[in-house]
């Protein structure tokens, strides 16, 4: 009997619906090699300073670059001119990025923050890209702020690239989600985790509890509630959890959605939205985590509803287990309260 050995081109295109042109399909393959390119660079991050010379310079006399700014340059590098994309928004950049004027406009709009975790970046823990595909608002405009300020609920396809252990991309054009790993001798993404769902019952929740003092009452019993700590009258009992928190969303979105689980980045004392950005981070996320059956929520609202207003817009997030996010949607909305 013969493995199943399918390279992440082939999937896409054996998936692309059969009137598609082709062009939402090329751009995930697009997104795909900027992975490769982004891999081999992080993988080398170390070496880098080895090698090069003082000055900042590599052994080729090429200014080095820090690794957040390659991979965004990266991307829209292979992105701006096959004709694929009207305009893309980056987290690294303040205002939209523009298909420059000698090439061809696509139908796609591409959100993406190039290298999340930014903590864990220069001390060789995991890191990711995170990216969100819109169609295009206005054919007639090339490419405006409009088209990228959509709520994720209306995201084409979204993903992320877990540059762990082993690289990793994962990625839903809303037809489940579907991870392919990186084999670094042949160069090519392989199907590894076809149709990816969140296990029930969850085993871990993941939140920077160093935080706990700046959170309102609320928050801090839905915290001690996942800890175990309290068993308050609800129709959900404590659950059994364990603790994870790596601080690269990425890496802490995935381990959850392959075990089960809870991300939460709540809002604080003084910074009522919390930190995780809507357009790069929250929306292609919460669009994943639907497609696995699970639910991302501010707390409030469900994050596939909001419309984003500015760019760089932040919201509280609860992303996982859909009984863990609606319990903490209870306990922050007053449904549920703990007296001490
Ligand atoms: P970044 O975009 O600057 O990298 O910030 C986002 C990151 C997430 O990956 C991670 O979950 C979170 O910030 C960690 O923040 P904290 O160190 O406050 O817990
Ligand atoms: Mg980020």
């Amino acid at each position: 009997m013969s493995a199943k050995f399918v390279t992440i081109e082939r999937f896409i295109l054996d998936n692309q619906p059969q009137t598609a042109k082709g062009d939402l399909t090329n751009l995930l393959y697009d997104i795909a090699l900027a992975a490769k390119i982004i891999s081999f660079k992080t993988n080398r991050a170390g070496l880098q300073e080895i090698l090069g010379q003082a000055g900042n310079t590599n052994v080729q006399g090429e200014a080095q670059q820090k690794l957040d700014v390659f991979a965004d340059r990266i991307i829209f590098q292979l992105c701006d001119h096959p004709g694929r994309v009207c305009v893309m928004a980056s987290e690294e950049q303040e205002t939209v990025l523009h298909i420059p004027d000698q090439y061809e406009k696509g139908a796609y709009a591409l959100v993406y923050d190039p290298l999340d975790g930014s903590s864990n970046i220069d001390v060789n823990v995991s890191i990711g890209t995170i990216f969100g595909i819109y169609r295009y608002k206005d054919w007639d405009l090339r490419g405006r702020k409009e088209d990228v300020l959509q709520p994720a609920r209306d995201l084409v396809a979204a993903g992320y690239v877990l540059y762990g252990s082993s690289t990793m991309m994962v990625y839903s054009t809303g037809q489940g989600v579907h991870g392919f790993t990186l084999d670094p001798e042949i160069g090519e993404f392989l199907l590894s985790h076809e149709n990816m769902r969140l296990p029930d019952p969850p085993a871990y929740y993941s939140i920077n509890s160093a935080y706990y003092n700046r959170w309102s009452k609320d928050v801090q019993s839905y915290v001690q509630w996942l800890q175990g700590r309290i068993d308050p009258p609800a129709p959900e009992p404590s659950p059994t959890l364990s603790s994870r928190y790596i601080g690269s969303l990425v890496a802490d979105f995935h381990r959850n959605l392959l075990r089960g689980g809870i991300y939460a980045y709540p809002a604080e004392i003084g910074k009522p939205n919390g930190k995780i950005r809507l357009l790069y981070e929250a929306g292609p996320l919460a669009y994943l985590i639907d497609q696995a059956g699970g639910y991302a929520s501010t707390g409030y609202v469900d994050i596939l509803d909001i419309t984003p207003d500015e760019l760089h817009q932040r919201v509280p997030i609860y992303i996982g287990n859909r009984v863990l996010v609606e319990q903490a949607e209870k306990f922050i909305q007053g449904e549920i309260m703990v007296t001490a």
